[in-house]
């Protein structure tokens, strides 16, 4: 029998997906032809949730530390005595510290929005400190927010309408596949697709243009195109007059980077700036993809609101295919039934995530005590690592860990909880990569003693004594409730449809910025006093910041952008995708790696002032001379030394929204 689901993973797709059932076991999955997006096809991870769901190493009893901290040693518990055991944990470090050194840690491995967001009401109740949930996209939005407004996106699916599809940033072919057969339907029709990515990634390869950038300097880059578009007077003047402000003080800006300057602080031929410039200028109908790796920077929300610019300046929105996607997506907004802010104690302290590191080790007033994590394996995904894993093996730090598998997070709890997978819960998926909405009811039970999260803290709650009537409501219920919402994107969509788990069309124009801009000025911001009242420069500006810990120190730029067959860490668990995954790598050009008699295969130290790591090294001209690459992420664990590459990162904050500046490490390496 095949049911219908979706799938959950943090990706812009989030598919339709049909699930083969037999004898009570997930057997196949594959893709819903039904789906208007997804159309029918997965990715190679999606392949396997059935090894994800019934899997040798899959948790599935309440487990306790019976070894010491770290070594991954665990006895089987009861429910009972593990629910026991939180909540009297949780009471007696509220009691004796005071609530707020109690730490919920959670991120995306899971994007339903009740499952995910299904402890906040639980740590809102207790006055837990609050976490910051920036680890990913809030640079790119704050960027896009400062020039085009908040809100979605142009639709990818007018990119098959487009002549010029530049992808900036973002590897689609790994991270966005399902976007692909747009773009190859405007290929199809003649149109060039022109990639911006530091390294030759699977979507460079198959580019007609692939201009190769440092990582940090797209706002340069972006503004060396603008210099000649401006030049060659190959602007809308009409559609800036009408719809945009401040078009005066950008070309004052754009006139300091002329094609050859850009070029020498990206390290791109000026040529190539040049010529993709006047194609943008010339096109019927441009269309940008950006991604997040332009604002994984410390000036990323700089180099995302620099090139937001460029549609404006041609008018790309008057034109039926041209535009720029970053996100989309749309209600239901409201959620505050299941998170209940409102118990939220006043002034409780935040606390952001990609700090982890810092919060663990060096926070006071009040310091950490007990750490509660789910939806995400820190160890593995959160910046400098060695402060991470420091914090975790702290005799004083209870940790509490829901999992499905043995991360390496999971290998530092006291109390493990058993999380149910994806496919034996209900929820409701919003999406970041498309305007269709669905939501999803279990395909088979849960597994073994596994629960999904909204009864884990429903259980907890009652242990706790809490009465709200959220700590009772079941997912039907809430999702009935959000879906009441008047939201302007559910406005008119087929409630029938939805309820028969069928992905609906939510209320969005497939070109937003049509009728206006969500920005204080109701026009596009190419200048933006909101950012001026803050002390930032109101102007686009290519000036670029390197990681400050390693300049003059370490030669070599390090980005660790997704692995084609991991998501974050997620999928390590599949032996099978491992195998195909390969060891742990790091790209590096040639000319480095003579210098440093590297072989290909060999295995290297790579190494700054925050750590290191042992990979093995690729020697290819598929990155560039100065940049090493290492795709991820692999489980540190299963990686030599047991170290893995957020060892090399930085807890830094970029320059808007407080996000991790990812891909902005200097290192160098070595022969081991
Ligand atoms: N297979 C797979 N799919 C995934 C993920 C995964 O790990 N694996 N992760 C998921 C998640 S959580 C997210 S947020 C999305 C992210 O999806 P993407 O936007 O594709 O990923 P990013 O890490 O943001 O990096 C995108 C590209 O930017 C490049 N890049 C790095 N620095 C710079 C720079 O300074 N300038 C420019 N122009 N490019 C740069 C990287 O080389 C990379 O190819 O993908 C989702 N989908
Ligand atoms: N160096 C480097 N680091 C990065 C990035 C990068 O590009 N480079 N990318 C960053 C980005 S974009 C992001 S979004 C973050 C992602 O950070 P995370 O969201 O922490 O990423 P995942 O590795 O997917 O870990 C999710 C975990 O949740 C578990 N899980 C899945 N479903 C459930 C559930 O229903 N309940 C519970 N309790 N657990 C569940 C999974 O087994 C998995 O171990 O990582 C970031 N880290
Ligand atoms: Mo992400």
């Amino acid at each position: 029998m095949w049911k219908p689901s979706v799938c959950t993973k943090d990706c812009p797709d989030t598919c339709g997906l049909l699930v083969k059932v037999e004898n009570g076991k997930i057997t196949r999955v594959k893709g819903d032809p039904d789906h208007p997006f997804t159309r029918g096809f997965i990715c190679k991870k999606a392949g396997y949730f059935p090894e994800h769901v019934h899997n040798e190493d899959r948790i599935l009893t309440p487990l306790k530390r019976s070894g010491p901290k770290g070594s991954g040693q665990f006895s089987p518990i009861s429910w009972d005595e593990a629910l026991d055991r939180v909540a009297g944990k949780l009471k007696e470090t509220a009691e004796a510290h005071g609530p707020e050194t109690v730490l919920p840690y959670l991120y995306a491995g899971h994007m339903g929005l009740i499952q995910r967001n299904a402890g906040h009401a639980f740590f809102h109740k207790l006055g837990a400190s609050r976490l910051l949930g920036t680890i990913c996209g809030p640079a790119a939005a704050a960027g896009f927010q400062a020039t085009l407004g908040s809100g979605p996106s142009t639709d990818i699916e007018s990119a098959a309408d487009s002549d010029l599809i530049i992808i900036w940033g973002n590897n689609t072919l790994t991270t966005n596949v399902h976007a692909w057969p747009f773009f190859k339907q405007a290929v199809k029709k003649g149109a060039r697709l022109a990639v911006i990515d530091p390294y030759r990634t699977r979507t460079a390869k198959e580019a007609d243009t692939h201009l190769m950038p440092m990582p940090g300097t797209d706002a340069a880059l972006a503004l060396g195109m603008m210099q000649v578009l401006i030049e060659e007077s190959l602007i809308d003047r009409d559609y800036l007059a009408g719809n945009s402000v401040g078009f005066d003080g950008l070309a004052r800006r754009a006139a300091q980077y002329p094609p050859e300057k850009a070029a020498s602080i990206c390290g791109v031929p000026a040529a190539g700036i040049r010529d993709l410039a006047l194609a943008y200028g010339r096109a019927r109908a441009p269309f940008i993809r950006t991604g997040w790796g332009p604002a994984r920077q410390l000036r990323g929300a700089m180099a995302m609101r620099t090139i937001a610019c460029l549609p404006v300046l041609v008018g790309a929105f008057k034109k039926q295919g041209g535009g720029i996607t970053r996100g989309v997506g749309g209600g239901p907004a409201d959620l505050t039934r299941l998170t209940r802010p409102d118990l939220c104690p006043k002034d409780t302290r935040a606390v952001n995530m990609v700090e982890l590191g810092n919060a663990l080790t060096r926070l006071d007033g009040p310091p950490v005590k007990l750490l509660y994590n789910y939806m995400s394996n820190p160890a593995a995904v959160a910046p400098q690592s060695a402060l991470v894993n420091q914090g975790l093996m702290r005799e004083d730090l209870f940790t509490v860990v829901h999992e499905l598998y043995m991360t390496d997070t999971a290998l530092y709890a006291d109390i493990i909880l058993p999380g149910a997978s994806f496919l034996e819960m209900t929820d409701i998926y919003r999406c970041y990569g498309h305007n269709y909405l669905r939501m999803a009811r279990p395909v088979i039970p849960p597994v073994g003693e596994s629960r999904p999260n909204l009864s884990i803290f429903q259980a907890l709650a009652g242990r706790m004594g809490y009465e709200e009537e959220v700590f009772n409501l079941d997912e039907e219920t809430l999702i009935r409730g959000f879906m009441e919402e008047d939201h302007p994107t559910l406005r008119g969509i087929d409630h029938d449809a939805f309820n028969r788990e069928k992905a609906v069309r939510l209320n969005i124009a497939a070109n937003p910025y049509a009728g206006g801009f969500n920005t204080p000025s109701g026009k596009a911001e190419l200048l933006s006093k909101t950012w001026e009242k803050q002390g930032l420069d109101p102007l686009p500006c290519g000036k670029v910041q390197r990681d400050p810990d390693g300049k003059g120190k370490y030669g070599l730029e390090l980005i660790t952008p997704p692995h084609h067959l991991f998501l974050n860490s997620a999928f390590n668990e599949i032996p099978e995708l491992r195998k195909l995954a390969g060891r742990a790598g790091v790209m590096i050009h040639p000319d480095d790696a003579l210098k440093r008699s590297i072989d290909q295969d060999s295995l290297v130290r790579v190494f700054n002032d925050r750590g290191e790591c042992r990979l093995h090294a690729e020697v290819t001209r598929d990155t560039r001379p100065g940049l090493l690459v290492a795709e991820g992420l692999h489980w540190p664990r299963l990686t030599p030394g047991g170290k893995g590459a957020n060892q090399l990162t930085s807890q830094r904050l970029t320059d808007q929204g407080e996000t991790c500046a990812f891909h902005c490490s200097l290192v160098e390496v070595e022969k081991d």
